[in-house]
């Protein structure tokens, strides 16, 4: 008996010593399911216990990144998907808690967990914690997640020029706790929340309120260590409290005396173990990264860190990757954020969804402050859910994101007015007044989750936010303006700013947008409005960043967009993309990127920004070829060495200088310095003659109906801006340029698969002839047509149909005279949107040069491109 005993005692001293071994391991245990799901896209009735019939598919996983790249069918799925995956987990029912976290799904998702509903989440960009415990079984644990992501009226963000992706997006965690734990139930949140308040010089209060779930009633201990970026335990405080079974709170105030304040010239971070202990055993544990800091907002003065001014200079960024969707890893979203940093920027608006928590990590880490949003983008609607939905997404978003130091400013509406012109005449006034009330309740919701940031609110130029009151509401203003863009001219932007400065000097703005389309395939010496060339959007942003850096009162800019993004509804150059970023889709630099660099980095810098334009060909009978070369430092003179010869020295102003530089045939080596730094640059050059007598080597490729040329990627060709014939040259006999200036929006979808879309939307209308005055001999001649549909920004549904009537202009084509293409009739023939490409050969004899000629059956000719080649 006595020894049974003993034995008895020794294992359960085994046991005891085992678990104080274990609690001082890992108490809670967080790994990703991200691997290996079954995946099946539309609708199904699922047998809750098998796998689903599917793919297979790891996570992040989106159904909609090849669907938006299909540039020649309208839409993208947006519907119902299933996942399905068998866990191996073998769960400790009687002494643990298991909880699933889904970082996003696009838009809502159901969870079941062998068959028994768990829960299930609205909307796409916040995160949401299920507690999964009372569906498990001992072994062979099966999930099902039914994700939808059609349309509801009930969901922001309801319309945006966004793409809506569906699926489970981001990270999926399993996380198993003890039976007492931090509130993982409180909105998707740790359950914990740090505040830095009273920073005063180096000492700063310390505020932790958290709230964990009790199994029983108890006598436990809150601790919390501060470790600094070394680990050195700079706090360690005990709150001893009794618990009830169930939700319990509780609050810890400290103060330090010797802190290292965050910043983003010195983003220092210290880490908080929070833990809930018994009898000297931990149950739980937590770590959160936080930093201490103090900011404030002046209408006149601008923004204050840690009591210091700092002008808050950066871009937006959406969660967007050529081929991925928004299916991105968190690499991706680090090295944005690191893109973003390198440009010099301060400061990122997360436009226009909480993004990844990746993406706030790495904020923290690099020192970039933070505007982060709910998708209420365009439009309220009258639904009561809606307004719900609004609400509960936003509380969501405070509490998840709560502990990051680089969030400043908390926004819940971009440009909320925008849609407000197509309402029916009946509803706008219930419209306006909905929004307002919405306005005020979420101003409320925030004011009470977090007093310690301010609120913001994205508008655009419309007058409703005046006379509506809306615009008093947020604590910041944030404008969306495209002068020079959508509507006036580059220097309109100061001047509306520096009037609503005058009209509400109590108010604190943001200058929250501000952007120019562009294609690094489209270059322009005289650039105009829509033409999407890289010399536009240089235009604007040099424009733009001097107005903005002689404007004391206006706190902050973030240009639209960092990168280029997905955008369904769009018809630019780049069909379904929004083409305003400073990088490409997949990451390359635009040349106004170096712009931001120049003017914000401190170390001395210098680039010459023609990475985008390597490729030129001019028009010229003069040598030598001059051509223009924008370099953007941030030194004082900058000297360019052109082939090994040196132009004289220039003098930067608004940190840009340009050189009319004298290029040669072929290539050209371009060296630009400064002191001790210097860039080089490679440009490739060719020349076609103006003057075509005794020419033998003709090779002209035009860009009809247009006045910037367009570079073929694949084929290393430039199609040269288009000009008038005069005799001995070449170029166009009458017509006029469709589009390009004159409409308000952007240009037509061409449904092509090649690359060459922006060709085809440039057309000239009304087209007589194109002449050349070339030598006797065999030439090669191509054409390039498209019928462009009459509607801008519209998909073309069922009207691509071939079987078209047609008859809306019928053409000949003639080649000196004879004829070639014959009764064209492009609608009739190939339906709207359809590319028709044709070449010919043709001798030209007698010294007559080269006429081809358009003649009118009905209505006007057109010609998208025009390209002549010699065949001697
Ligand atoms: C805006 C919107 C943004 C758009 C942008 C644009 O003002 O807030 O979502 O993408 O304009 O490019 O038109
Ligand atoms: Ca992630």
């Amino acid at each position: 008996m006595l020894n049974k005993n003993t034995h008895l005692q020794g294992l359960l001293l085994l046991i005891i010593f085992l678990s104080v071994a274990f609690s001082h391991a890992q108490i809670r245990k967080k790994t990703t399911l991200n691997s290996h799901w079954k995946f099946h896209k539309g609708v199904l009735n699922p047998d809750f216990s098998k796998n689903i019939e599917g793919e297979i598919v790891n996570l992040p996983h989106t159904w909609n990144n090849k669907d938006v790249l299909n540039d020649h069918k309208p839409g993208h799925y947006r519907g119902e998907g299933w996942y399905s995956k068998i866990i191996s987990l073998f769960p400790d029912l009687n002494e643990k808690s298991y909880f699933l976290q889904f970082e996003g799904v696009g838009q809502v998702a159901e969870v079941f967990v062998n068959g028994h509903k768990a829960g299930s989440h609205v909307g796409g960009y916040t995160g949401f914690t299920l507690n999964i415990t009372p569906f498990l079984k001992a072994d062979n644990n099966i999930l099902h997640i039914k994700v939808d992501n059609a349309h509801n009226p009930d969901i922001p963000p309801l319309s945006a020029d966004f793409t809506f992706f569906g699926g489970i997006y981001r990270d999926v965690f399993l996380i198993e706790t003890s039976k007492t734990h931090f509130n993982l139930s409180d909105n998707g949140s740790t359950g914990l929340f740090i505040s830095t308040p009273n920073v005063k010089g180096n000492s700063s209060e310390i505020q932790l309120k958290g709230s964990f779930i009790s199994e029983s009633k108890n006598k436990l201990e809150i601790q919390l260590k501060v470790l600094d970026a070394q680990r050195k335990t700079v706090l360690s405080t005990i709150k001893r409290l009794k618990s009830n079974t169930g939700l319990n709170t509780f609050e810890i105030k400290s103060k330090l005396t010797e802190v290292n304040l965050w910043s983003p010239d010195n983003p220092y971070l210290y880490t908080a173990e929070i833990s809930i202990i018994k009898d000297g055993n931990i149950l739980d544990e937590e770590n959160i990264r936080f930093g201490f800091r103090s900011f404030y907002f002046h209408p006149e003065n601008g923004f204050f860190l840690n009591g210091s001014h700092l002008k808050l200079i950066g871009a937006n960024r959406h969660q967007d990757y050529y081929g991925d969707g928004v299916a991105l890893s968190d690499d991706v979203h680090r090295h944005d954020l690191k893109i973003l940093k390198d440009m010099g920027a301060n400061f990122i608006r997360l436009a226009h969804y909480p993004q990844d928590p990746a993406v706030l990590e790495a904020a923290d880490e690099l020192g970039l402050l933070v505007w982060q949003e709910t998708p209420l983008v365009n439009e309220v609607t009258l639904s009561e859910a809606h307004d719900n939905n609004a609400e509960t997404i936003l509380i969501e978003m405070i509490r998840q994101y709560y502990n990051h130091p680089s969030i400043i400013l908390w926004g819940y509406m971009n440009e909320i007015y925008w849609a407000h012109r197509f309402l029916d005449e009946n509803v706008v006034d219930a419209h306006t007044e909905a929004t307002v009330k919405l306005a005020k309740r979420l101003e409320n919701v925030v004011r009470n989750e977090d007093p310690t940031r301010y609120t913001v609110m994205a508008l655009h130029h419309y007058p409703l936010y005046e006379t509506s009151g809306l615009g008093d509401i947020p604590q910041v203003v944030g404008w969306n303006l495209y002068h020079g863009w959508y509507y006036d001219n580059f220097e309109d932007l100061g001047k509306f700013l520096d009037e609503e400065h005058k009209k509400h000097p109590e108010r604190i703005h943001i200058l929250s947008e501000f952007g120019s389309g562009s294609d690094q395939r489209l270059h322009s010496l005289k650039p105009e409005r829509f033409d999407f060339t890289m010399e536009g959007q240089k235009a604007m942003i040099e424009s733009y960043l001097t107005q903005i850096m002689e404007r004391n009162y206006l706190a902050g800019a973030t240009y639209w967009n960092l990168v280029d993004f997905n955008s369904e509804k769009r018809v630019d150059t780049k069909p379904h993309w929004n083409q305003k970023g400073l990088l490409s889709s997949k990451r390359v630099p635009k040349d106004p990127y170096y712009l931001f660099q120049a003017t914000l980095l401190k170390e001395p810098f210098i680039k010459i920004a023609e990475t985008n334009w390597q490729h030129r060909v001019g028009v010229s009978d003069t040598t030598p070829f001059l051509s223009p070369v924008d370099i953007y430092t941030n030194q004082k003179t900058v000297q360019l060495e052109a082939n090994g010869k040196l132009l004289e020295e220039k003098i930067v102003k608004n940190n840009k200088v340009t050189f009319n530089v004298p290029l040669s045939i072929g290539e050209n080596q371009l060296l630009a310095i400064s002191n001790n730094i210097s860039d080089y640059i490679t440009i490739n050059f060719r020349n076609i003659p103006v003057l075509l007598k005794e020419q033998y080597n003709i090779d002209i490729s035009i860009n009809a109906g247009s006045n910037h040329s367009f570079f073929d990627e694949k084929g290393a060709n430039v199609w040269v801006e288009d000009q008038p014939y005069r005799p001995e040259s070449w170029g166009y006999i009458g017509g006029e340029q469709l589009y390009v200036g004159k409409k308000i929006g952007t240009k037509e979808k061409i449904l092509t698969i090649d690359s060459f879309i922006p060709l085809y939307q440039t057309i000239r209308e009304g087209i007589e002839a194109y002449r050349f005055d070339v030598e006797d001999g065999w030439y090669e001649v191509e054409l390039l047509f498209v019928e462009p549909f009459p509607k801008s920004r519209r998909f073309v549904g069922n009207d691509v149909s071939p079987s078209h009537l047609g008859g809306k202009r019928i053409f000949d084509v003639l080649i000196n005279n004879q004829p070639w293409l014959q009764n064209l009739d492009l609608l009739k023939d190939y339906g709207y949107n359809y590319p028709l490409r044709e070449k010919t050969k043709i001798k030209v004899t007698e010294g007559k040069g080269l006429s081809i000629s358009f003649k009118a059956i009905k209505g006007k000719p057109i010609v998208s491109g025009v390209k002549l080649r010699s065949l001697n």
